[in-house]
């Protein structure tokens, strides 16, 4: 029986191996998830194609090494390991699809960690990405339904992302109990090749007229009077930072 289980390790190992071959392949296509990053600007240098997340870039020895990527989602780089869990840092966010650049000045050299926001599965599926911390940073709670509750998360988010075109509606108490907000993901982000993005980034709760931590539940779909919309809250933001002269 043993030996059964060794060798049915093996082939896992090899059957996973094959598979990992396979989505090596198809990351050629520009509309599947992930995330190339390099060593030099403009794309030069060593390079490393992540598929998921990584919470700790020195374990492959590229700790604040990422200075250009090409890139397909919507990725975070972390000036600290963990997603900045433990000391909270730079981040950086950028939807894009198929699209190769530098990283701003703020992650320039100095990414620790990076994970991506939406499903495992469709790149545009409907998805909702809660993070204990502002600015998407920490633990997260995610799925793709309604949910009485927000797990670990309870009285503790901070900030959201919404991916696809399903509006969701937020609960200050658990159990679709309390106020409501309704967040709409009407930001977009269309590749050359046509691929479209749909998402919503809430870097505060502030930005969905919530306290902080006033997330306790929600329900998939728009069931309340407060509309918060994810574009007029970024056009907002950036107005805010031109008044600021940033
Ligand atoms: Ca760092």
């Amino acid at each position: 029986m043993k030996s059964f289980t060794s060798l049915s390790l093996a082939l896992l190992a090899l059957l996973a191996s094959v598979s990992s071959k396979n989505i090596q392949g198809a990351e050629k296509a520009v509309n599947f998830r992930h995330f190339n990053g390099y060593t030099g600007a403009s794309q030069t240098g060593v390079h490393y194609d992540f598929l998921t997340y990584n919470p700790d870039l020195n374990l492959i020895g590229l700790d604040n090494q990422i200075r250009s990527a090409c890139q397909t989602g919507i990725w975070m780089l972390y000036e600290n390991i963990d997603y900045n869990y433990l000391t909270s840092g730079a981040v950086c966010v950028q939807p894009a699809v198929g699209d190769c650049f530098d990283l701003s000045a703020a992650c320039f050299g100095t990414v620790s960690s990076l994970r991506y926001a939406g499903s495992d599965d469709g790149l545009n599926d409907n998805f909702y990405n809660l993070y204990e911390g502002v600015s998407f940073q920490g633990l997260e709670y995610k799925g793709n339904n309604t949910s009485t509750d927000v797990g670990s998360l309870d009285e503790k988010v901070s900030s959201v992302i919404l991916s696809g075109t399903e509006r969701w509606t937020f609960f200050t108490g658990p159990g679709f109990t309390g106020g409501s907000v309704c967040a709409i993901p009407d930001d977009q982000y269309i590749g050359s090749d046509g691929t479209i993005l749909n998402f919503g980034l809430f870097e505060t709760l502030n930005e969905l007229s919530l306290f902080d931590g006033g997330i306790r539940s929600l329900i998939k779909g728009c069931f309340s009077d407060t509309v918060v919309s994810a574009k007029a809250v970024k056009a907002k933001r950036a107005d805010q930072a031109a008044a600021r002269g940033l």
